[in-house]
């Protein structure tokens, strides 16, 4: 397996937990995993792209005790987080919304780890965490304010612990950091975890989330999803070294953990969160993955990326490797998948319908919130924005 790390010395909440047992433990196996290509590092996966349960000395006792009724729960989860984010999509090229991120191909790495959490635990998400919403409870249709442009949020984030999306690129690693140390002071015994990508592990920010993280024994999860590119710039324009080795020279646990493995990403976040609670400080996973869309619905991935690699990934699809599990191991029958698929298209039917009814904000409310007790600029820029509507009635003949 694929965990580097210098163990955390400095345990501060570790009293009774059994410090070292966790994985802190160095390796330098590779094998290859692509199609011939360079060697990469071996990743942590429990189900193969066919959907063969694969041992792991190190994460099976995290999902060991799974029941068939949970494993159809996180299917469910994948199918119809795809399905909210293929309407959305649609919505988009309909005009309903002005831009959609999609998640698609990153299913089980945001439904595993969100499923690993509990209650109590904050996450800091990018725009693109749609599953993980969904694992916390956010109403999807909340999520699509934000894009149709009539709010800039949609959902209160203390109210199911999940932060507003945020678009500054590693900005949430520090927030996450930050909230992961008051976490400590109040002798609190949840976690944190920060999602960002491959693309936002080059930024300033996050190198110092990593820093202080590490220094303060923060308990948070640092979750990267590389799903190979940054808009279009490749993983190579990102590091010369695999990301999760990063955390090395931070001295925090780095992992890679197959991306499309529900199950793997489960377990690791388990894991990562485990240690996080036992004052073991920060993990960093990597979740090798894919984004199988564009960026997002302004960008066209044909002019950077070829056919193939989109093919060779969705080979590794990850709805489909927990169906044929799910399918072999008899946990699910005809039936439950045909009630699935219904309630899919309910779902779909529902959000299109919250789109479309979302009233427009007043045309001033971009004024309000923005100082607590207004500022002489804002009240500056809000006349001149009322001069200006008021310019179109008097060209309309003063109506
Ligand atoms: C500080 C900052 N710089 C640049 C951008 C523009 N931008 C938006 S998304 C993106 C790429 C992010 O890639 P990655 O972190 O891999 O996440 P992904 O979109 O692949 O999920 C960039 C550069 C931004 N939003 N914020
Ligand atoms: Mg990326």
């Amino acid at each position: 397996m694929t965990v580097e790390s210098t163990a955390a010395r400095t345990p501060r909440r570790s009293a009774g937990t059994k410090a070292g047992t966790t994985g802190a433990k160095r390796t330098t196996s590779k094998k290859a995993a692509g199609a011939g290509k360079s060697a990469e590092p071996a990743l942590v996966q429990l189900l193969t792209p066919e959907g063969k349960r694969v041992k792991n000395a190190e994460f099976d006792r995290y999902v060991d005790g799974i029941t068939a009724e949970e494993l159809r729960g996180l299917y469910r989860d994948m199918v119809l987080t795809r399905r909210f984010d293929a309407e959305a999509t649609a919505l988009q090229r309909q005009g309903e919304l002005g831009l959609w991120a999609s998640l698609l191909g990153q299913e089980a790495a945001q439904i595993g780890s969100g499923r690993a959490l509990r209650d109590d635990d904050y996450v800091f998400p990018t725009y693109r965490e749609h599953g993980v919403a969904w694992c916390r409870g956010v109403d999807p249709t909340n999520l699509l304010g934000m894009f149709r442009g009539v709010n800039n949020g949609g959902w209160d984030p203390n109210g199911n612990n999940f932060h507003l999306y945020t678009i500054v690129i590693g900005s949430q690693t520090l927030h996450a950091t930050g909230y992961a140390m008051g976490i400590t002071k109040d002798g609190a015994d949840s976690a944190v975890i920060a999602y960002f990508g491959d693309g936002a592990s080059s930024q300033g920010d996050v190198a110092e989330a990593f820093t202080f993280s590490a220094v303060y024994n923060a308990p948070v999860v640092f979750f990267c999803q590389n799903n190979q590119w940054a808009i279009s710039e490749p993983t190579e324009k990102q590091s010369r070294v695999p990301l999760y080795q990063r955390a090395q020279g931070f001295g925090f646990p780095g992992v890679r953990v197959d991306g499309n493995d529900v199950l793997a990403n489960l377990a690791v976040t388990k894991w990562a969160l485990e240690r996080a609670r036992a004052g073991e400080g920060p993990t960093l996973v990597e979740a090798f993955t894919y984004r199988m869309g564009a960026h997002t619905t302004s960008d066209d991935p044909t002019r950077y990326r070829g056919d193939e690699e989109r093919l060779a990934w969705e080979a590794k699809d990850p709805i489909l490797r927990l169906r044929r599990f799910l399918e072999s191991a008899n946990h699910a029958d005809e039936g439950f998948f045909a009630e699935l698929e219904s309630e899919s298209e309910a779902l779909g039917k529902r959000v299109r319908e919250a789109v479309r009814a979302m009233p427009d904000p007043d045309h001033f409310a971009i004024f309000e919130n923005v100082y607590a007790d207004g500022h002489a600029l804002v009240d500056e820029e809000r006349a001149q924005f009322a001069a200006y509507q008021a310019s179109f009635a008097d060209a309309d003949g003063g109506k």
